[in-house]
Parts: C-alpha cells; sequence; structure tokens
C-alpha cells in the first residue's frame, strides 16, 4: 500500500512537471459568489493573483456564472489575448468552480444572468517577483531521482 502511494505522487509528479508547472501546490484564492438580483457580486470584486493560482468560485447565494469577456461568448476581448476562453455555466447554492490563470494579464468576466445589473468582475495576474518556487521544484526532483 505504501509503495502503491509512492508510486502514485511519483507520477504525479512527473505529470506536473512535464506540463511545466512546479510541483509546488498553486496558490488558491477565494472569490464569494453572492446576491440574487442587483445585489448580485462577486466578493471581491477584483482580486491580484500571483500568475499559476487559482481561483475557486464560491456560489453561497442565487444562480450565477462566471464568464469570460471573449468572442467565443459573444463579446468582446477582455481577458489576455493568449488564454482561454472560460463559461461555468449556470452554478447554484452550495457550488463551486476553479479557475487556474496560466498567463499574465487581466481577466475581465461577469455573470450571464446578471451582466446588466453590473455583477463583473476582474482577476489581475502577475509572475510571483521571485524564483523561490522553480527552485523548490527542482530541489524535489533531486530528491526523488537518488
Ligand atoms: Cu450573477
Amino acid at each position: 500500500m505504501k509503495n502503491l502511494i509512492a508510486h502514485i505522487v511519483f507520477i504525479l509528479i512527473l505529470a506536473s512537471s512535464a506540463l511545466g508547472f512546479s510541483a509546488q501546490e498553486p496558490d488558491t484564492v477565494k472569490v464569494y459568489v453572492l446576491g440574487t438580483h442587483d445585489d448580485s457580486r462577486f466578493q471581491p470584486a477584483t482580486v491580484e493573483v500571483n500568475t499559476g493560482s487559482v481561483i475557486k468560485f464560491m456560489v453561497k447565494q442565487g444562480m450565477h456564472t462566471v464568464t469570460a469577456y471573449h468572442p467565443d461568448n459573444r463579446r468582446e476581448l477582455g481577458i489576455p489575448a493568449d488564454a482561454e476562453s472560460f463559461d461555468s455555466g449556470m452554478l447554484v447554492v452550495g457550488d463551486a468552480w476553479y479557475l487556474t490563470v496560466k498567463i499574465d494579464g487581466e481577466y475581465n468576466y461577469f455573470c450571464l444572468p446578471h451582466e446588466r445589473m453590473g455583477h463583473k468582475g476582474k482577476i489581475i495576474a502577475r509572475q510571483e517577483q521571485h524564483n523561490a518556487s522553480s527552485t523548490k521544484s527542482v530541489t524535489q526532483q533531486k530528491r526523488i531521482n537518488q
């Protein structure tokens, strides 16, 4: 059993390095999705995160979406040109939806049912200042190879 777990961990680390992610766990930033009508809101409406972070949208009231300003969603582009469009689909109370921001820049998004009521949000993603995470992933790989 221990061996099996070690194997799985090893494979996961290999897979994550192959994809270019560090083995370090990404930051997770919570955004609450609140309100039912014209009080609908993302809280906080603007978040600044390190590139590579996971944004966890947690719906606490109402029915909402997390939808990118992107031609795929019949809107003008409001996210980095190289970033993938996103659309959570309808979320209800108790749902959580995750978005990973892989590219630096500003991600403007909205909620489909409440866009006209101002239900919008923004993520600003920037590279971490220091290089600690890449150093760490190298260290972990070394340990495994020994
Ligand atoms: Cu909404």
